[in-house]
């Protein structure tokens, strides 16, 4: 089974198949690691994610890396936290399972997501680590073409969240 790994880091280094942007409905650029990102891979990304009209909460668009080392770079608007009863839950888990399809569509092997909506989108920290290990633990129990899938977390505090939540679910 492919493997499932947290690592302390800045997802803009990260060498592999495909890196996943928490972006905004609007696809066009915006502050934390969507900043990051397209600064990184240069004014080509923004020309590239124009065509696509936005992406509403929940679904992936593929465009190429540029000046990235990774290959592609998925975008993905994660849900703003109103609170829980807004199909938070459900929007964010629809992120990382129609992140990873997208990746494998386009036949990606490794896959670095960061901690999707938990900055600017205000996600409590725990349980969307909690969604997030879920939905890609299934995605990885049914996969045969990807091999290892990494959170890319900021901060410490994030890794230890996403390892606990992890470890949580293998028990
Ligand atoms: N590598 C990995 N993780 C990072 C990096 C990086 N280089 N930079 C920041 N993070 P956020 P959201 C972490 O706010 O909550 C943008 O303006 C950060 O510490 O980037 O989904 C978009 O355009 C946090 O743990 O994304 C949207 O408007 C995590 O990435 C909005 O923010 C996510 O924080 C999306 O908000």
């Amino acid at each position: 089974m492919a493997e499932f790994t947290v690592l302390r880091g800045d997802i803009t280094l990260s060498q592999v198949d495909a890196i996943v942007n928490a972006a905004n409905t609007t696809l066009l650029g915006g502050g934390g690691v969507d900043g990051a990102i397209h600064r990184a891979a240069g004014p080509e990304l923004f020309e590239a994610c124009v065509p696509f009209n936005g992406c509403p909460t929940g679904e992936a668009r593929i465009t190429p890396g540029f000046k990235l080392p990774a290959k592609w770079v998925i975008h993905t608007p994660g849900p703003i936290w109103h609170g829980g009863q807004e199909h938070e839950a459900e929007l964010l888990a629809d992120c990382y399972r129609n992140s990873l399809k997208v990746a494998m569509a386009h036949d990606c092997r490794t896959v670095d997501f960061p901690s999707i909506s938990t900055g600017v989108y205000g996600y409590p920290l725990d349980e969307a680590a909690a969604v997030a290990t879920q939905t890609i633990a299934t995605v990885l129990g049914h996969t045969t073409t990807l091999e290892q899938v990494r959170l890319v977390a900021f901060d410490d505090l994030t890794a230890t969240a996403y390892r606990t939540a992890w470890a949580n679910l293998v028990d």
